[in-house]
């Protein structure tokens, strides 16, 4: 049988983003994926148009159902929209703590657009980060959850809010090498340079946390996972970067 994953998060109709890019990434790695769709956005790789949450209680139902499916090996969000959702899907999961859990904090669209209103920022670090296995921020969002601006003292005030684990992304970073830090408690952080490509590709946040949450389902461990998953979007921005050339 093959892993299954439980992915939460919204539709972006570029495609570049979002549920697709979890679905396509965990069939990639041989995983089933089984969504729950937070909310359906309207937008283009340059502009948000439109979001349409659905509600609270139907997110629940459906991350209800996709449990009831039949065993998860990992679990992974997205795009939470609003705090009432993230409080939903917390509740939940209070009773799958066994259940690796990926956090990746989607804070706003790569358009710049808010995809989580500041009420579901305060609701992430209060009510889902003390349950994860793992969060993945980017350097604004590690930023925006902390307010601290090194990703050391990032990280520290991450897992003392409870994360197991945290993955500091330095796609946004400056320098020729882009260098992603995994930090865990009482353990040394583990950093991962790959250089920085001169290529856009939406959706690698996405990609990332997948691919993570697929390791980590499969009993990894957070080392194992982030070098796997690094690998993985290094290779789809290596294809992106080619295609620009071509
Ligand atoms: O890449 C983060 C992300 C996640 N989910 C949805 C998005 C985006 C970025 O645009 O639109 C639905």
């Amino acid at each position: 049988m093959k892993p299954v994953v439980i992915v939460i998060g919204g539709t972006d109709s570029s495609g570049g983003a979002g549920l697709s890019r979890d679905i396509a990434t965990l069939t990639e790695l041989g995983c089933e994926a089984r969504p729950v769709v937070t909310a359906v956005t309207a937008q283009t790789d340059l502009a948000v148009h439109a979001v349409t949450a659905l509600s609270p209680d139907h997110v629940a139902q459906q991350l209800s159902s996709a449990l009831a499916t039949g065993p998860v090996s990992a679990i992974k969000t997205g795009m939470l929209h609003s705090a009432e959702t993230v409080i939903a899907v917390a509740e939940i999961l209070a009773d799958f703590a066994a259940t690796p859990l990926v956090v990746d904090p989607v804070l706003a669209s790569s358009s710049g657009t808010p995809l989580l209103s500041p009420d579901g920022v305060a609701a992430i670090k209060t009510h889902l980060l003390p349950r994860c296995t793992l969060v993945t921020p980017n350097l604004p969002e590690a930023r925006m959850l902390t307010g601290c601006g090194q990703p050391e003292q990032q990280a520290t005030a991450l897992l003392e809010l409870g994360a197991g684990a945290v993955l500091v992304k330095g796609g946004h970073g400056k320098g020729e090498m882009s260098i992603d830090r995994l930090f865990q408690s009482n353990l040394p952080p583990t950093e991962f340079a790959t250089p920085r490509l001169n290529a856009s590709l939406r959706g690698t946040g996405c990609m990332l946390a997948s691919a993570m949450a697929a390791s980590l389902g499969l009993g990894h461990s957070p080392e194992q996972a982030c070098s796997m998953a690094k690998d993985f979007v290094g290779h789809k921005l290596q294809q992106a970067a080619s295609e620009i050339c071509r």
